[in-house]
């Protein structure tokens, strides 16, 4: 017998408990286990079966480590197979969250009961999969093929009281009573004579199906999910279900199941969904540093990112104080903040009761005394060194001395900032990316002097508010800005030597990213780097012979900032986010490649985005080597979260991996040769490349 299920009677009903923390994947023994606890189950003198599981969740899914590795028997539809054929009413008892496998395996008991907090969802999407253990034919034919669409090709759980409107889950049981109400509705099952529902058999749902729903989903799927294919091949099965009998349909699911799977797009989004987990872990913190209890936040600066950054906190249900040096700005921030909720209601994410809710969790000051009761104070004030300190200092006074003071700084040193105050211990960095609500990364720039209970808070902060958090160390930039740098230098290069914005943007956006660099310059405002240039007296400041373009500079001196002004490098149509090629802008390059006496040529997209990628990966391995991120998948956390960086490449470290560092440090060095003003290339990366190994 499997050492994680146990098979045991309890009284009439038989009892099969799955216990392999930490989430009870189906792991091989788990399935060895089920099959021959089912199989013993209908063997017996048992009335019914209930299926449960132990620790904090019902099962979480197939266990991801074994995929890639020879299937050891038995295979999932197999196990499942023996579940749905049980002569007795079989009930899946679920807690936690019964995700892909777990949802399969529960979709092949006749029954589910669900206590209220519980989840249900096949994710299988998000790690460039699919349900391939039938759900792409069962939820069909319990929910209907639109629902099932929806639910697979977004792989967004349901919560219990949704999953039961629809008829996943057949009775909600008391939270603290699971299993006495999975056996009470296992009993009333028996005592009703209820047939065996199984799922395999429910026709009605999936017969005269339109099939234009498949197409409608298909150019949908191609418009929000641009350049992945697991989600095409999700709509490929559950069309399969509305045309194919029950057997065949499977074997289509199948069939596509292995071709994801060993596909590069899923190696790389579960090389994400590990990477993600591993960013949690500090190498050198000591497993039992202690957490402070974070209950109230402080905001310093009502500006589009104080704003932003307050919903994190109020979404999660913190109350927030905010504080501004104006009543004008301080109404203009919080007018924004409101009317970003409002936009939501109306959008149908929340009652407009649960509006005035967060709004209510939301004070503000014009006078610092008013921040002394708050747990955590952000910064979010202007993007200068005077400025930051000048708050610090004032915070130190008047914060109680446990609070922690984190900087959103998306450049500064986090250790001089913390140099003005008696607690560099509780000083940190929380670099946020626009929009804070929206944008699912935090780097947490660790000071020279942070303490580990601050950075472990921090953490846990991080994980309250719904964000990816990932520590980084002090530098110019931290992680994803430093590399951005050397990003954005090679498009700017580009255009003085032949290309137009669209053509480097274009060339990106084909490759996966959400937006270029141009675009992306344009939504979050020229104006921001443009005065850091001009606070660091550039090109004047430069050693001799480095390189510098000025086409950004000049673009700003026109007055165009980018979307906020209407016109940036492009121009944009009033309230259309939509970038248009601008003659002015190709003429002002033009003449910028004329003016420094550069003879355009043509680029191939394939040398854009090779310059682009080989100047985020030198980067990386540099950043890599100095100790800045602590592991590689880091770094592609960082851009898949933080900066569009398509998850199906994996982030730039793994797509250098995937290229071949050989071949990626041969590119840099010929580049060096061309520009040894910009390029050196990466002692890390010389080094791997060298001995034919990997980032990973
Ligand atoms: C599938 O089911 C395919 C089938 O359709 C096909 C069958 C043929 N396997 O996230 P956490 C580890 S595909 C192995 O920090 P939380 C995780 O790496 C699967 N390990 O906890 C971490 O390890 P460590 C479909 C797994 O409480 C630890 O568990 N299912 C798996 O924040 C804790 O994880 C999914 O996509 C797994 N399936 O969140 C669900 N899952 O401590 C994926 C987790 O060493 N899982 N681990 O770093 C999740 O979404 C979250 O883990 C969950 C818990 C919500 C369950």
């Amino acid at each position: 017998m499997s050492h994680s299920v146990t098979y045991t009677k309890d009284g009439d009903i038989g009892i099969i408990a799955v216990n392999n923390p930490p989430v009870n994947a189906l792991s091989h023994h788990v399935r060895q286990g089920l099959l021959e606890s089912f199989t013993e189950a209908n063997n017996d003198d048992t009335i019914a079966t209930v299926l449960i599981c132990g620790g904090r969740t019902f099962i979480a899914g197939a266990d991801i480590t074994e995929f890639g590795k020879p299937l050891r028997p038995p295979d999932f539809l197999e196990t499942m197979g023996i579940i749905e054929s049980l002569s007795k009413p079989a009930v899946a008892a679920i807690h936690g969250t019964a995700l892909g496998g777990g949802l399969e395996t529960a979709l092949c008991c006749h029954y589910r009961v669900a206590v209220p907090s519980a989840r249900v969802g096949l994710p299988e999407v998000t790690l460039g999969l699919l349900p391939g253990g039938g759900g792409t034919q069962r939820l069909p034919r319990l929910i209907g093929p639109e629902a099932a669409l929806a639910a697979i090709i977004s792989g967004t759980p349901m919560k219990a009281d949704q999953a039961h409107a629809v008829g996943v889950i057949d009775q909600i049981v008391a939270e603290a009573n699971l299993l006495e109400g999975a056996k009470a509705f296992a009993r009333q099952l028996v005592a009703e004579g209820a047939k065996l529902n199984k799922v395999r058999d429910l026709n009605d749902k999936v017969t005269g199906v339109d099939l234009a729903i498949f197409d409608a989903a298909r150019k949908q799927a191609n418009k929000t999910r641009r350049g992945f294919e697991a989600p095409q091949r999700c709509i490929d099965c559950v069309e399969a279900a509305c045309t194919l009998p029950f057997d065949e349909g499977l074997a289509k699911e199948q069939a596509l199941f292995r071709q994801v799977l060993t596909s590069n797009q899923s190696a790389s989004q579960l090389h994400i969904f590990f990477a993600e987990r591993a960013a949690a872990k500090v190498n050198d913190m000591p497993k039992d540093t202690e957490t402070l209890g974070i209950k109230k936040v402080g905001i310093i600066g009502a500006g589009t990112m104080g704003g932003g950054i307050a919903m994190n906190f109020v979404n999660a249900g913190m109350p927030v104080t905010i504080l501004e040096t104006s009543q004008e700005f301080l109404d203009k921030g919080l007018t924004v903040v409101r009317g970003n909720y409002e936009r939501s209601a109306k959008r149908g994410r929340f009652t407009a009761e649960q509006v005035e809710q967060r709004m209510g969790l939301v004070t503000s000051t014009l006078d610092y005394a008013g921040l002394g009761d708050v747990d955590l104070i952000v910064e979010a004030v202007f993007e200068n060194m005077d400025v930051k300190k000048e708050v610090f200092a004032k915070l130190d006074t008047v914060t109680k001395p446990e609070c922690i003071l984190a900087t959103n700084t998306s450049t500064l040193d986090v250790d001089e900032i913390a140099s003005v105050t008696k607690r560099p211990d509780k000083v940190i960095g929380t670099h946020f990316f626009s929009p804070a609500n929206v944008m699912r990364l935090l780097e947490i720039v660790r000071g020279a002097k942070t303490s580990f209970e601050t950075l472990a808070t921090t953490q846990a902060v991080a994980k309250a508010i719904q964000k990816v958090g990932v520590v980084v160390g002090v530098c110019d930039g931290f992680v994803g800005n430093r590399m951005l740098h050397q990003y954005g230098a090679q498009a700017q290069y580009l255009l003085e030597e032949g290309c137009l914005p669209q053509d480097v943007d274009g060339a990106v956006y084909e490759l996966g990213f959400a937006m270029g660099p141009m675009a992306m310059g344009d939504l979050a405002g020229l104006d921001v780097g443009w005065r850091i240039r001009q606070g660091k007296d550039l090109p004047a400041s430069l050693p001799e012979g480095a390189r510098y373009n000025a086409i950004a500079d000049r673009v700003c001196e026109l007055g165009r900032y980018g979307q906020k002004t209407g016109a940036g490098y492009y121009r944009y149509e009033q309230g259309d986010r939509t970038p248009h090629p601008d003659p002015a802008i190709e003429e002002l390059i033009i003449n910028y490649s004329k003016e420094k006496g550069i003879e355009r040529r043509t680029i191939s997209r394939e040398e854009i985005v090779e310059r682009l990628m080989c100047a985020l990966i030198n980067e990386g391995a540099k950043i890599l080597e100095a100790g800045i991120a602590q592991r590689a998948s880091d770094i592609d956390v960082i851009y898949v979260y933080g900066y569009g960086f398509p998850a199906y490449l994996g982030g730039p470290m793994f797509y250098a991996d995937t290229v071949g560092l050989k071949k990626v440090y041969e590119r840099v060095c010929f580049l060096a040769e061309q520009d040894p003003a910009s390029w050196q290339p990466a002692p890390l990366l010389k080094k791997l490349a060298e001995e034919g190994r990997t980032f990973h």
